[in-house]
């Protein structure tokens, strides 16, 4: 690549992230002329399931993040009942919703306040805000310092966002509650009244303060609104289930910031491995026929990251892509655009939490007995905060004999695929104009637009 900068790591975000980005001038502005994203750790999850019982996968998928484990919990468990066929009673899916509702609030304005803001506005001139880039931060010291004040509000608020799930869930994260034919706390009437005054005061949060906080930043730095648009494909699995065949978030994708929905068939979703650091021997492959084989080094691969395509084709996923889909948002694609989404989102499920509690039966079960197949297949898709999220697996003799994951961060950051098609955070980097090649804070904002969550698409330091 001409003329490289290369960010290492990339900070403020789960896991490692490298990102190289090949800088020139171009009608007399420096900018980003292609990209190339690493995650830089070897995913190993599916290898460390193989041999063990079914029953165990809801547990072990848990500790891929301590951000998202509630998705994976949720998620695996929907994957081993698909495999007998098992229902659960109602009372189940109200408390997955819930709980999946509460960890995507807390990850959304953990994501807003701690991982993104500094981007924009300059912290105090002390630890831990310090050591910080001299970067173009416009916003003046007034506005900084409220902001940041927000920003400590904000570490209580997903405090209580956790403490509020775990009413239900036992504990957060990495909760034992999520189990193949429902979840195992009953709703008892206490345990309800205890929540709503958690879910008055994370709903006023998302109101009062993220929401506008958000709309603020987009205002000081207009020029994001019209930045990092990316592929402008949008997929999701769909979420929360409304028990009548519909979702909160309905499943679908659009081609090019179209407003055309298409279906979402899981049969054309493939994994190619050309540019990463996998055996080659399975390229291509459907995810329930999966290989994770590494092969490191390798010629021309530079990431631990699988690329995933939908018809051969690069998706983006998360907020702004479930909220495009459900006809929510549709102002633009953007940096600017991808906060404001994930800002209104959060407000959209503060504001369900109060109809899910409402719903439930008090004392009513939550579990309906499940024994899956000694030999069987199953799959399941669902959403996490950063967009979809699919497991597969086979079990052959009682125990699991393949599994495979992919990630919202293993769509959004994935590297070039075999036809060289860049993945949508490489794509939306292209075109960034940036200032200072020795604090290239533009290529952050992109890239901080997407949450990224490293730990997520790699799952292992040492094979
Ligand atoms: Ni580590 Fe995750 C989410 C999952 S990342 S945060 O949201 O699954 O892609």
């Amino acid at each position: 690549m001409a003329n490289l900068l290369v960010v290492d790591p990339v900070t403020r975000l789960e896991g490692h992230l490298r990102v190289e980005v090949g800088v020139e001038t171009v009608g007399g502005v420096q900018q980003v002329v292609e990209a190339r994203l690493a995650g830089t750790s070897f995913r190993g999850f599916e290898r460390l399931l193989e041999g063990r019982a079914p029953a165990e996968a809801a547990h072990l998928t848990q500790r891929i993040c301590g951000v998202c484990s509630v998705p994976h919990g949720v998620v695996a468990s929907m994957a081993l009942e698909a495999t007998g066929g098992a229902q659960i009673p109602t009372n189940a899916r109200i408390l997955r919703n819930f709980v999946l509702a509460a960890n995507f609030l807390q990850s959304h304005i953990l994501h807003f306040y701690h991982l993104s803001l500094l981007d924009f506005a300059a912290g105090p001139d002390s630890p831990p805000w310090t050591p910080a880039w001299k970067a173009d931060l416009r916003i003046g010291p007034e506005d900084s310092a409220r902001l940041i004040e927000h920003y400590k509000q904000a570490l209580g608020i997903v405090r209580q966002v956790n403490e509020m799930a775990a009413i239900f869930a036992g504990r957060q994260p990495h909760s034992p509650a999520f189990i193949a034919g429902g979840f195992t706390q009953i709703p008892t009437r206490e345990a309800i009244e205890q929540a709503k005054v958690y879910v008055k005061a994370i709903a006023e949060f998302v109101r009062s303060l993220y929401i506008p906080d958000v709309d603020f930043v987009a205002n000081q730095y207009p020029e994001y609104g019209k930045l990092g648009r990316g592929t402008g494909n949008f997929m999701s699995f769909g979420v929360f289930d409304l028990g009548d065949r519909t979702s909160l978030f309905g499943p679908g994708r659009i081609s090019d910031g179209s407003t055309e929905i298409q279906p979402v068939d899981p049969q054309a979703i493939r994994e190619t491995v050309v540019r990463s650091w996998f055996e080659d021997s399975a390229p291509n492959r459907h995810p329930s026929e999966g290989v994770t084989q590494a092969a490191y080094p390798k010629e021309g691969a530079y990431s631990w990251l699988k690329a995933p395509r939908y018809d051969g084709r690069p998706y983006e996923t998360g907020p702004l892509a479930r909220m495009w889909i459900a006809g929510r948002y549709r102002t633009g694609i953007s940096v600017n655009d991808r906060h404001k989404a994930r800002a209104r989102e959060s407000l959209i499920l503060a504001e369900a939490l109060s109809g899910w509690l409402a719903g439930l039966e008090v004392g009513g079960t939550a579990y309906t007995a499940y024994t899956p197949p000694v030999d069987g297949t199953g799959a399941a898709l669902t959403e996490a905060p950063r967009g979809a999220l699919g497991h597969w697996l086979r079990i052959t003799g009682g125990k699991i004999a393949h599994y495979q994951i992919i990630t919202p961060t293993c769509w959004n950051a994935s590297p070039r695929d075999d036809a060289n098609q860049p993945g949508p955070i490489e794509q939306a980097l292209v075109g960034t104009p940036v200032q200072d090649r020795e604090h290239p804070v533009e290529v952050l904002r992109v890239v901080h637009a997407f949450d990224p969550c490293l730990a997520c698409a790699v799952h292992a330091l040492r094979i």
